[in-house]
């Protein structure tokens, strides 16, 4: 069998082919050295690297642009409402969405789902109630809801998965009763790269009455994403991981549930009149944007969407299944090792544990050649505990990924064996 690497792989002619180095070029930080060595950047599931048009447009914006939005009548001021209305046109277009005040701008996906908990949660959860999670989650998913639970007492109930890291869909159906009021389930898990059948349990739900919101923050960076299509009430995902700025993020919404919804936070620019007796909220978006939002960065994540779809889609889709493939067929001989979640569909993200060795070590080893990776347990501990690891290494790709760097990747894997095996 000939051995899977950089060179076989890149074998396939040019023309069908992403083009890796030259997408490489537009992003500063991957020319830079890392404890002597070029940087491998491996670590794009925690934050994503930024092409230079995005840190251009924060730049523009601070040197020509600043100004306070929504208040002044001066010209920088309409420059800057205008430029951060365009911003949230843009991820309206993005995401699908049918009108753009379903858009909200949030500091991440963390910030958009304590927006729901504790709007629509604490709206609609009765004691006795249910939300619906997975067992994938990430923390900033738990937590929210648990909280929300207990405020309310509520319940949390969890989807199982099985040992690939695929959601157990019948088990799902069961849990939807009628007291459930909402599921909230990740779109791409963190810890393993499941891409979860959303649109098969949304409209599952949905035949119950059941409203879902999906967290898309591993999911929008990789894939075309359409609210519309999916049908999912809410949505949510991050600039930072989506090769824009940090401290900015989105919640969808649909405008009907956003409609009726509480506030979440008061202050200035959300409200159409105040006196001390009475407040009247402002329409969505505004509603949900209380105080001096995060302008620079959503101008920021406008150029980083620019960006994205710029791109040939399905030439970078591919591109990132190869890189999956290829570091998949790689890693797996390694004696001692053990691949975590091998789901039927993934994004391209790989967590592995070796026989003997701290997930810590392998990072300690990889980063001496400037490799990042992630070890520990990603912000997922529950699902470590169902896989029985404490942590795992983890590698994850964004388009700019190169064979070679996987190629590197798996010879640090090697180094760890032998310095620690
Ligand atoms: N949801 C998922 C699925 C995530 O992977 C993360 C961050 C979050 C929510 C939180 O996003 P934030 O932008 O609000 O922080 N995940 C990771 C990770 O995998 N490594 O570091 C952060």
């Amino acid at each position: 069998m000939t051995p899977l690497n950089a060179e076989t792989l890149l074998a396939a002619p040019a023309a069908n082919r992403f083009d890796v180095a030259r997408v490489r070029e537009d992003f500063p930080i991957l020319q830079r050295l890392v404890n002597g060595r070029p940087l491998v950047y491996l670590d794009n599931a925690a934050t994503s690297q930024k092409p230079r048009t995005v840190i251009e447009a924060l730049n523009r914006y601070y040197s020509m642009e600043n100004a306070n939005v929504h208040r002044g009548v001066h010209y920088l001021s309409e420059q800057a409402t205008a430029a951060y209305e365009r911003a949230r046109r843009r991820v309206q277009r993005f995401l699908h969405a049918r009108d753009s005040s379903e858009i909200i701008f949030v500091r991440g996906t963390t910030e958009a789902i304590n927006l729901v908990a504790n709007t629509y949660g604490r709206s609609r959860v009765r004691p006795g109630d249910e939300i619906v999670v997975s067992a994938m989650e990430h923390p900033s998913y738990i937590v929210p809801w648990q909280m929300l639970c207990e405020a309310q007492g509520g319940r949390l109930r969890v989807i199982p998965m099985n040992d690939a890291g695929d959601l157990l869909l019948d088990e799902y159906e069961r849990l939807l009763n009628p007291r459930v009021r909402l599921v909230a389930v990740t779109h791409v898990s963190n810890a393993l790269g499941t891409m979860n059948p959303v649109k098969e349990m949304i409209a599952v739900a949905h035949a119950r009455g059941i409203p879902v919101l999906l967290d898309g923050a591993q999911a929008a960076p990789h894939r075309e994403v359409d609210v519309q299509a999916l049908d999912c009430d809410f949505y949510t995902f991050s600039g930072h991981k989506t090769f824009g700025p940090t401290g900015i993020g989105i919640l969808y919404g649909k405008a009907a549930l956003l409609e009726e919804m509480p506030p979440f936070q008061g202050g200035g620019d959300m409200i159409r009149s105040v006196t001390f007796e009475r407040t009247e909220y402002a329409p969505i978006p505004a509603k949900f944007e209380a105080g001096t939002p995060s302008i620079a960065d959503a101008i920021g994540l406008e150029a980083a969407i620019d960006y994205l779809e710029r791109l040939d889609r399905p030439l970078m889709e591919a591109h990132e299944a190869e890189l999956l493939r290829h570091a998949t067929e790689a890693l797996a001989p390694i004696p001692g090792l053990r691949m975590i979640g091998a789901a039927r569909e993934k994004t391209g993200l790989v967590s592995f544990v070796l026989d003997g060795i701290h997930a810590h070590d392998v990072g300690t080893i990889a980063d001496r050649d400037g490799i990042a990776l992630r070890a520990g347990h990603h912000c997922a501990q529950p699902v470590m505990e169902r896989f029985g690891v404490p942590a795992t290494a983890r590698a994850s790709f964004a388009f700019y990924n190169t064979h070679e760097e996987i190629d590197a990747l798996v010879a640090a894997v090697h180094r760890a064996r032998q310095i620690f095996g």
